[in-house]
């Protein structure tokens, strides 16, 4: 662990802060700007080290390097969790929250079964999630077939990230789907390993995806959940001034992670259409096409309840009555 006291012995302290993403990207900005209102609240005595994605291996080593005590906090994805906190996979499911992003995030912050339920399930991991937020809502990109119907998915060979309902999701529209780190996906969309992918516009674009691929589907088929995340036994070591800090950081940067997602994914939007060295064809899918998919898309929820889950899919009842009461 980094913190403790510092040469001069004035209990200076350094924490470790891992992302997912790099520079310019949302959760990086996210770690450093929390970073930034930590320092100020504490006149400097507490630094934090925000770290791009790249440095500390993959996604799922990442996991790791928390449960262990490697960095105090991170920012995870659920869908790098999936092979462990089976209950996590929850956001792996298609049309489960309102298509409002806003509505959304209003659920992920009030949430009695993510907040309370899912929290718990993690802490048995030595995960603490102290916060869900959304990056946007997810849209596919697309070779060799414009995505338009469940049928344009028959045997296309989707990247996705680990969890194995994520996987699952799209076997329901029959593809076939590929787990895959994002720092490999860019050469297997330009080399035809894979031939789509789904994420935030704001990441296809600044991960470039659009220029190796033809197609952008509008699809608002779920929306990209993302953690904040402290180290369990060390959280509870703190004091409980430190963790009074962290906990109202934490909730402060909600309003901000939203404004902030929001404008990239507007942006890149506009950046997407205008690239006319690389152009893509950007399709929104009517109302009637996204219920086709979402059809086919409500039955995995028996599947979470029934094999996934191991508490009987009651988080995700309680999540569907929270979502229909802010509906
Ligand atoms: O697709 C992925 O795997 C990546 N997408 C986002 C929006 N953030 C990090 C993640 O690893």
């Amino acid at each position: 662990m980094a913190c403790g006291e510092d040469e001069t012995g004035e209990g200076n302290e350094t924490w470790r802060f891992v992302t997912e993403e790099v520079t310019g990207q949302v959760q990086y900005e996210y770690a450093a700007e929390f970073a930034d209102r930590i320092s100020e609240k504490t006149d400097g005595r507490i630094t934090i080290e925000p770290y791009e994605y790249g440095g500390l291996g993959s996604e799922t080593d990442q996991v790791e390097l928390l449960q262990d005590g490697g960095v105090e906090m991170a920012v995870m994805s659920p869908g790098f969790t999936g092979g462990m906190v089976k209950e996590g996979q929850i956001f792996a499911l298609h049309f489960l929250f309102p298509d409002s992003v806003a509505t959304t995030q209003e659920i992920l912050n009030s949430s009695e079964a993510l907040n309370t339920d899912l929290r718990a399930r993690y802490e048995e991991f030595g995960i603490s999630p102290l916060a869900f937020w959304t990056e946007g809502a997810m849209q596919w990109t697309s070779n060799d077939v414009a995505l338009e119907t469940p049928e344009d998915f028959d045997g296309f060979m989707m990247r996705t990230q680990s969890s194995p309902l994520i996987l699952e999701s799209y076997r329901a529209y029959d593809a076939e789907p590929t787990a895959m780190s994002w720092s490999e996906l860019y050469t297997a969309l330009d080399n035809g390993t894979v031939q789509g992918q789904e994420n935030p516009i704001f990441f296809i674009g600044d991960a470039s995806f659009h220029e190796v691929q033809e197609n952008l589907t509008l699809s608002n088929h779920n929306n990209y959940v993302a953690m904040t995340t402290v180290n369990t036994e060390w959280y509870e070591g703190l004091d409980e001034e430190t963790q009074q800090l962290i906990d109202e950081t934490v909730e402060e940067m909600q309003d901000w992670v939203f404004e902030e997602q929001k404008r990239q994914n507007e942006e890149y939007l506009e950046i997407i259409k205008d690239n006319t060295d690389n152009p893509t064809n950007v399709i929104e899918l009517t109302e009637e096409q996204r219920q086709a998919f979402k059809d086919l898309a409500v039955p995995v929820r028996d599947f979470y309840r029934e094999e996934v889950s191991t508490v009987d899919g009651e988080i995700l009842d309680k999540l569907i009555e929270e979502i229909e009461a802010a509906q």
